[in-house]
């Protein structure tokens, strides 16, 4: 990032080496307080242009353009000159962007600004986050539940955070005001730049709402949101109010849209009360996620992975059609007969989704077997997932009918601890190895001081005999907490030394505890559990399912048992229907491509 900074930004001076110019200080206090406080608020932003306002304003103060210029330069040094030990990571912007720079004088949104303020780590106002909130909540609002858009058009899958990677996207997929996007959700939790995310995607939706649509994905709920680190990031860089103002936004997004009325878009897939594209339309959509029914499915459903099928080959009709969905814990997998079923229908060729990571960033699920057309697509555009996956990331274009992958790699991105944990909180392992270590020097030599006196007891059996039994006891009670105390030094000591894998590890933890036994597997098992994409996805398959508690499973998994596996409302004239092997095939089928961009320009990690 550090090499995109503007040439604006000033080089690193100590503080105490900047001062003001002689003739300002000679200036009336209170006017230089003014002029100051105007000029930083600028310079803060490090905002390029300096409006002919600014230089009215200082005019009116007798200050003439080369003064102003200079005080500027000033300001620009002082704004970035704290006391930084690492002087090649740039300060982030101190104050929140000023909303007369957020918003030009029409009132329409400067999105450059916007982009490089936050690119920064720089934060909005809060009353400005609002507005952005309110304003594309209301945009969203008049959306139907299906939109029906046309080529050409960038479809973007999963985000969950990652804003730096998603401006890589961008450079990918195509500028965006220029280029059409559809995003099928998933914009936050996991990653730690969610509120930049959303309002980068938000003012872009404000300012190209015929160019910019947006999704809802299961993560885009209170529910969700409360459980992962959305609402803690929601806090700590905002407050409640910006918070609310977002899940009241997201209660507004579109469960799912059409692409040249051959594809069908939506976050997680099929659902048996679906069988119609016209029922979706008749879902309200304005609410909270609910945990099961139609909306529920078109957010949470996967397909069934084709592994599964094949391992299971004597019951493959229960694995064609809905069957539990034991990962995610609510909805359902959908086999390749509810699939094709579905595409027949509607006169549909296929499927595009998100909500599952593969390890290049895209999946082609229950492929036609005449055009090698698959059914099913899922989309996933954060690479290296969690920080931990080692995944690509991957958007689709379609243009002129032709589906072309392309896939990119990470980006750098700053550092937080996870769920934006302090450092005091992070410093504890250290702590508590010393302390345990202090413990156990302790105890040990009182444990060898009795059983010193133990040894020199025998002769004066008389005066012992009472005691010997309380004596014994008392050595065995040393004892025992000497074993305990050493097991959790040694515990301490491994969370000390494996600290960051353990922080890393803790990435994956929204519930703020590391996996069940692991640290008692010691420092090989966090090591694998981090070590590679399987590995990752394995350690992190507890985090893909509904966040609920037990009474509310076992409701669930009687629900989802008693509910027939193929659509609910398929009647046996239809079943009868049913249905040539190679499904519904257009006119004109589509091309896939896989857009090798990775080998032709290689984009450094
Ligand atoms: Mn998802």
């Amino acid at each position: 990032m550090a090499a995109n900074d503007p040439p604006s930004i000033p080089a690193y001076v100590p503080i105490s080496q900047i001062s003001s110019p002689a003739w300002f200080d000679a200036i009336d206090e209170s006017a230089r307080a003014e002029i100051v406080d105007h000029l930083k608020e600028k310079t803060n932003n490090f905002a390029n242009e300096i409006s002919a306002e600014t230089y009215k304003f200082t005019e009116g103060h007798k200050l003439t353009k080369d003064h102003t210029n200079e005080l500027l330069t000033f300001c620009r040094q002082a704004s970035v000159a704290t006391d930084r030990p690492k002087l090649e990571v740039t300060c982030p912007p101190q104050n929140a962007l000023a909303s007369n720079l957020l918003f030009k004088k029409d009132g329409s949104l400067d999105v450059p600004i916007l982009k490089e303020h936050l690119t920064k780590e720089g934060r909005l106002e809060k009353k400005d986050c609002i507005k952005i909130a309110l304003q594309a909540g209301k945009i969203m609002h008049e959306e139907p539940n299906l939109l029906r858009l046309k080529d050409p058009l960038t479809v973007v899958g999963d985000i969950h955070g990652q804003f730096f990677d998603l401006l890589r996207c961008f450079k990918v997929g195509g500028e965006p005001g220029t280029t059409s996007y559809l995003f099928l959700g998933d914009y936050v939790d996991r990653g730690c730049f969610a509120s930049e995310v959303v309002m980068y995607l938000f003012s872009l939706k404000i300012t190209f709402p015929k160019k910019m649509y947006m999704l809802r994905g299961n993560h885009e709920s209170r529910h969700l949101t409360a459980f992962f680190n959305f609402k803690d990031e929601c806090i700590y860089k905002y407050d409640l109010d910006v918070y609310d103002a977002i899940m009241d936004a997201f209660d507004n997004l579109p469960l799912s849209a059409t692409v040249n009325d051959q594809f069908l878009c939506m976050h997680g897939g099929l659902s048996p009360d679906i069988r119609y594209l016209r029922e979706i339309d008749e879902i309200n959509r304005f609410q909270e996620v609910p945990r099961e029914g139609p909306f529920c499915d078109l957010l949470w459903a996967d397909p069934v992975n084709e592994e599964e099928q094949q391992e299971n080959q004597e019951d493959n009709d229960f694995y064609d059609w809905f069957f539990e969905n034991e990962v995610r814990q609510c909805s359902y997998k959908y086999g390749t007969k509810a699939a094709n079923f579905f595409l027949q229908k509607n006169n549909l060729t296929a499927i595009i989704r998100a909500h599952e990571v593969f390890p290049d960033g895209y999946k082609m699920h229950f492929l036609n077997k005449k055009t090698k057309v698959p059914r099913v697509f899922t989309i996933f555009s954060a690479p290296n997932y969690c920080d931990v996956y080692r995944n690509k990331g991957a958007c689709l274009k379609i243009t002129d009918n032709t589906l072309n992958i392309r896939q990119y790699v990470w980006s750098a991105h700053p550092y937080y601890l996870p769920n934006f944990m302090d450092v005091f909180v992070w410093s504890l392992p250290f702590v508590a190895e010393k302390a345990t270590s202090m413990l156990h020097s302790i105890l040990n030599q009182a444990e060898i001081e009795t059983a010193n006196k133990d040894s020199q007891n025998p002769g004066n059996s008389e005066v012992v005999v009472s005691d010997e039994s309380g004596l014994k006891e008392k050595s065995q009670v040393l004892k025992n907490k000497v074993v305990a105390v050493t097991k959790m030094m040694n515990l301490f000591k491994l969370l000390r030394e494996e600290q960051q894998n353990v922080v890393t590890l803790k990435q994956l933890s929204p519930n703020k505890k590391l996996p069940n036994g692991i640290l008692a597997k010691g420092p090989d098992a966090i090591k694998h559990a981090i070590s590679s994409f399987s590995s990752a996805k394995a350690t992190d398959r507890a985090n893909e399912a509904f966040p609920m508690d037990k009474k509310t499973q076992a409701k669930m998994m009687t629900r989802t048992q008693s509910r027939g596996t193929r659509f609910s409302l398929m009647d046996t004239e239809e079943l009868d229907g049913l249905m040539s092997e190679d499904g519904h095939l257009p006119a004109s089928s589509p091309t896939v491509q896989i857009d090798d961009v990775l080998n032709k320009s290689p984009i450094k990690g």
